[in-house]
């Protein structure tokens, strides 16, 4: 796979013009725009000089899950005792529930269920503990009509929590994990997110080695697509995730969300995991997670505007708000008469 860089991003109207104008081509299909292309070699070319089928990983539309108009808010709903941020807050089926309810209100398209803390001091959770944690949850949630993903790495938990109402598989692993999670995946043709990691939770800091991270990650994540479509995954059911945090340094994570650009080649959406996490609180001055909303938000519009097609958050409303605001000051939408 050819791994091309988009360039020379445009946005609202600039983006308008310059597509009609032949200056620029839709980026994974529009409204934002590219008037510039990277080839691995280093040369920048201007899109008018590139055949339109050498772009086609770039500019080709990618609707996933039945999201069409994206970028779409994904809740977090940790159902755990020690996630970093909300650990302990909806360990509750109850309180879960509630929570799961509350964001899709706030706008959430999705909700992310979790049983198992990925952060690399966390402890492996049993398939049997983490679905005692999430069927429950994912079964109320579902019932009532709540789009739901499930967060796991386990081909038990991944089975238990379809049949109960799940409608996409969230793995951090990119179904590297359990050996038969890419069967169950493929057999129930649901929606899939493959993040990249390198190693497991416990070992990843130590392999944040890249000599070009945005590139790296590109190829390891060519990779996993290959192998979940040689497993028998339809390539319209993946969804991509760079993995903000696991195996990355702050510096890192900062480099890739920049270059995000170049993992669109892959022709696959992205969703894009920055909420709260380390180098936000690092470069944002916020030690507590709690205080991370600004630094999340700031930083997941800038994943947006390279193209990200799925926010997966804490804080749904103030996202909500905020990608409100940049669609409105972009021209995606027309408010209505008297706003
Ligand atoms: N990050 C966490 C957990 N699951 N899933 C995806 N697809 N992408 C992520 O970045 C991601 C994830 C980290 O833990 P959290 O649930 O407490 O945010």
């Amino acid at each position: 796979m050819l791994l091309l860089e988009p360039l020379g991003l445009l946005h609202g109207a600039a983006a308008r013009a310059a597509v009609a104008s032949g200056l620029a081509r839709p980026l994974a299909g529009g409204p934002s725009a590219f008037a510039l292309v990277r080839f691995p070699d280093g040369r920048i070319r201007r899109v008018g000089d590139v055949p339109a089928e050498v772009l086609a990983g770039l500019t080709a539309p990618r609707p996933w899950a039945g999201f069409a108009d994206t970028p779409v808010v994904m809740g977090i709903l940790n159902v755990t005792p020690d996630s970093f941020s909300d650990g302990g807050l909806h360990f509750d089926p109850g309180r879960a529930v509630a929570a799961g309810l509350e964001m899709v209100a706030a706008g959430a398209a999705i909700v992310d269920v979790g049983g198992e803390s990925t952060r690399p001091t966390s402890v492996v959770v049993p398939p049997e503990e983490e679905c005692a944690r999430i069927v429950p949850v994912v079964r109320a949630l579902a019932a009532q009509g709540v789009a739901v993903s499930v967060d796991t790495r386990n081909a038990a938990t991944m089975r238990a929590t379809l049949e109960a109402g799940a409608r996409i598989i969230n793995d951090v692993s990119a179904l590297a994990y359990d050996p038969e999670s890419a069967a169950v995946v493929a057999a129930a043709r649901c929606p899939v997110v493959l993040m990249h990691m390198r190693g497991t939770p416990q070992s990843m800091s130590g392999l944040a080695q890249y000599r070009d991270v945005a590139a790296e990650v590109a190829a390891e994540l060519a990779e996993r697509l290959q192998a979940a479509e040689q497993a028998g995954i339809a390539r319209e059911a993946i969804c991509l995730d760079p993995g903000l945090g696991f195996a990355k340094t702050a510096e890192q994570n900062c480099a890739l969300l920049e270059r995000q650009g170049l993992l669109l080649a892959l022709g696959r959406p992205l969703l894009v995991g920055l909420s709260r996490k380390g180098f936000i609180g690092r470069f944002g001055g916020a030690t507590r997670p709690s205080e991370r909303m600004p630094g999340s938000l700031a930083a997941g519009l800038v994943a947006c505007r390279q193209g990200a097609a799925v926010l997966r958050v804490h804080d749904v409303a103030a996202t909500v708000q905020g990608l409100r605001l940049w669609r409105a000051a972009l021209g995606w939408d027309t408010p209505a008469p008297g706003n």
